[in-house]
């Protein structure tokens, strides 16, 4: 299994998630995702009586933190030799870049689970990112970027319907790619996580984060504290981890460094070759995924969250009475895709190959399909 550098998708998202451990993606905590939907119907009736205090619904968020010593702290003081030790720093300039972090108190509420609420609904979920602005934004993304898009198919056969998908639904192209210093939150994360069941592979993982983006800075010759992003530390247009930006990033406009930020032509490359990575296959025939149908006797549950692949064969599907209208391309394994409807009737799809490649950049099956109909949306829009 390929390790995954997908942080926790926690605030609003997490009651959405579809797995209860949502490591999630390259994407990590996606601004996007952890947007909330406004309850718009209490806000019509509030405005009745007086104005409606707009930020009323979320929650203040502090980007700036506040100086703490955390120099003090031993586990930062293994973290600094560690670096020393390993990646050949210096110790004062390790010690000098751990003096400037500042805590995020924060990231650490944002990182919390969302306590138990209402059931989850994929129509809900799927209207906040397939939407008019979204669409039209994506149409513009997708003109201005026409030529790195038709490459990108060329060169690692992902569609630039799916790439434009999911820099739509992480961050509106671009517009919101997280406030935070990526030093301050990974620094909070790694050394001051909240008390939660996975808190010790949290740490590390974030620690490991960290690192990556010191080695990072370091690389591509930028200040390490020059890098912003989500409150988890995801960077850029497609919300790339550090550490995926150094492992699965593509210079895409060859000019030297990766640059997930400011350049639309490596985030596009590093998105398209992120999915290849992840297993997207060029060759894959048929639809990313088919409507399904399951049969009331049951017998088919064993197939609801059996893992983020494509692993039964089309034959085994059926006998346990899971079918579809369409014919299924021979020889092609799926998986069983739910989408729960809050307390309307579940969908059920089967999902391809490449289906479950979107759902390694963010481990939901509403992410993945949300994608797909953004993609497919902007792409017809830009066809009209
Ligand atoms: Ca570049």
């Amino acid at each position: 299994m390929k390790f995954r550098q997908h942080v926790l998708l926690p605030l609003f998202a997490s009651s959405l998630m579809l797995l209860p451990f949502a490591a999630s993606t390259a994407a990590a905590a996606s601004t996007a995702s952890a947007q909330k939907a406004a309850p718009k119907k209490k806000a019509k009736k509030a405005a009745v009586r007086k104005p409606v205090r707009k930020s009323a619904a979320a929650p203040k968020i502090d980007y700036q933190g506040k100086q703490v010593d955390l120099a003090q702290w031993e586990s930062v003081s293994l973290f600094a030799d560690d670096m020393v030790r390993r990646h050949g720093y210096g110790r004062e300039e390790i010690d000098a870049l751990i003096a400037k972090v500042r805590f995020i108190e924060s990231a650490v509420q944002l990182v919390k689970p969302m306590p138990a609420g209402k059931p989850k609904n994929w129509q809900v979920y799927q209207s906040r990112f397939v939407e008019p602005i979204r669409i039209n934004a994506g149409v513009r993304f997708w003109n201005a970027n026409a030529d790195l898009l038709a490459r990108a198919e060329s060169e690692y056969g992902v569609p630039a319907e799916i790439i434009v998908g999911i820099i739509g639904v992480e961050t509106i192209y671009g517009r919101d790619t997280g406030r935070f210093r990526v030093m301050d939150v990974l620094a909070t994360l790694a050394f001051a996580y909240p008390e939660t069941p996975n808190r010790e592979a949290r740490m590390a993982f974030f620690r490991s984060e960290l690192e990556n983006t010191l080695l990072l800075a370091r690389k591509f010759n930028t200040d390490p504290f020059s890098l912003q992003g989500s409150f988890a530390g995801a960077i850029g247009m497609p919300q790339f981890m550090p550490g995926n930006i150094l492992k699965l990033g593509v210079d895409f406009d060859r000019d030297g460094a990766v640059d997930v930020r400011d350049s639309a032509a490596d985030a596009i490359g590093s998105v398209a070759n992120f999915l290849v990575e992840h297993g997207w296959r060029r060759d894959q025939p048929g639809e990313l995924a088919y409507p399904a149908r399951v049969r009331a006797e049951g017998g088919w549950e064993k197939f609801i969250n059996a893992g983020l692949s494509a692993s039964n064969t089309q034959e085994e599907l059926a006998q346990a009475g899971i079918t579809t209208q369409a014919p299924l391309p021979a020889g092609e394994k799926f998986g069983l895709v739910d989408l729960q409807n809050g307390f309307e009737p579940t969908e059920y799809w089967l999902g391809s190959n490449n289906f479950f490649a979107i759902t390694q950049y963010n481990r939901s099956f509403f992410y993945a399909m949300s994608v797909i109909n953004l993609g497919r949306a902007v792409k017809l829009a830009r066809g009209a």
